[in-house]
């Protein structure tokens, strides 16, 4: 079998025409479509372009193809005839079911965990991002038994690169285990650099935001900090931990965290990749969780965030839960005393200040 790099470029997916595949499985609780709308927005995040979107309803996933195999080779003809480049499949895939949907369509195949790294990939801007991304990449293509592009050393290469044959993948395992152990290597390193730096004594206390990614956090805390961090209408715009100094009010100013926003089924390389990122967390007294009031996916969106900060050990960490965007139409929320803001207008920010400092005694 030929060995395509396709768009395995320093833009991943970048110009890419993507079919959109996803079974849904009639034991779901809700419709798929707001995962799917999801996907697609992941999709273009990474620099897709999302042509159709085929779905699939079956009483569970075909254990071959995913798909029934009659559907994936239509998929593949459908794919022909829209000049489609990638194939972005929203489940995640068994090796088998990768290796055998590559056989009936002939395109790169890139589920929803490589899809995330790859956009993850792309807006990675601090060597400690950059080498936790390529790091989670490189464990995931090895535990999915996936090639990897040409060039091993470039950052975000081999997203879309199809599966190689089996002698090529031997030697891409050899290749993958060394440069893993190497990643690290320089890892190490830069966390401990980093952890000297953090160990410098602060007398303002941290204050952390968290929250599902796009629901407004960098624009909160620039709204907050009067920063300009950031911000932008896509998946993931904030990878990078960012700290600005935030007065609450006369003779009180705390620091404040932003933090890499969450997303339902979070890759667990990827959490534990950004672990250590994510260990600022641990210095915050506070936690803003932040929520999108204007989102009908509130509720989904704050349980995948509450998992997450299970998993990472922020259970007892004081809490406070804020619904931004309440300039827009407010999707309804249950909470009677919640706290509503606008990073937008500035809406509610008076309030928040106050109950920081509440909180925070
Ligand atoms: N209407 C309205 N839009 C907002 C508000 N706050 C943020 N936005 C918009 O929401 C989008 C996402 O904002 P960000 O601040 O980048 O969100 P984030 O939570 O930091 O996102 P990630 O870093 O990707 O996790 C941007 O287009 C913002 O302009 C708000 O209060 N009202
Ligand atoms: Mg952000």
């Amino acid at each position: 079998m030929a060995h395509r790099a396709n768009t395995s470029t320093r833009d991943g997916t970048l110009n890419a025409r993507a079919l959109v595949v996803a079974v849904e499985t009639r034991d779901r609780a809700e419709s798929i479509d707001a995962e799917l709308a999801e996907f697609e927005a992941l999709a273009e995040a990474a620099g897709a372009s999302v042509l159709q979107s085929v779905v699939q309803r079956r009483d569970r996933v075909d254990p071959a193809t995913l798909v029934g195999s009659g559907k994936a080779r239509e998929i593949a003809q459908l794919a022909e005839e829209l000049h489609a480049s990638l194939v972005l499949v929203l489940n995640d895939l068994r090796p088998r079911q990768r290796k055998n949907l590559e056989k009936l369509i002939p395109l790169p195949i890139v589920d929803r965990t490589m899809l995330i790294l790859d956009v993850f990939a792309r807006h990675a801007r601090s060597r400690e991002g950059k080498l936790q991304v390529e790091l989670a990449q490189l464990r995931y293509r090895q535990s999915n038994l996936i090639g990897v592009g040409a060039d091993l050393s470039r950052l975000g290469g081999g997203i879309g690169t199809r599966g190689p044959g089996e002698t090529k993948l031997e030697v891409d395992r050899r290749r993958i285990a060394a440069r893993i152990s190497l990643l690290n290597r320089l890892l190490g390193d830069v966390r401990r650099q980093r952890a000297v730096r953090r160990s410098a004594p602060h007398r303002e206390r941290l204050v952390a935001l968290v929250g599902y990614t796009n629901v407004g956090k960098s624009s909160l805390l620039n709204a907050l900090a009067r920063s300009d961090a950031y911000v932008a209408d896509r998946p993931f715009a904030t990878l990078d931990p960012t700290i600005r100094r935030v007065y609450l009010k006369p003779g009180l100013s705390i620091r404040m965290a932003d933090t890499v926003g969450f997303i339902t089924d979070l890759p667990a390389d990827l959490v534990n990749a950004f672990r250590a990122t994510l260990e600022e967390l641990r210095d915050a007294e506070l936690l803003l969780h932040v929520l999108d009031a204007s989102s009908a996916q509130w509720q989904r969106q704050s349980r995948a965030v509450e998992a997450i900060l299970h998993e990472l050990e922020l259970d007892r960490t004081p809490r406070l839960r804020i619904f931004n965007k309440s300039d827009l139409r407010i999707a309804e929320v249950p909470e009677s005393d919640a706290l509503y803001v606008s990073a937008k207008t500035g809406a509610g920010l008076d309030a928040l200040r106050a109950a920081i400092v509440d909180s925070l005694v």
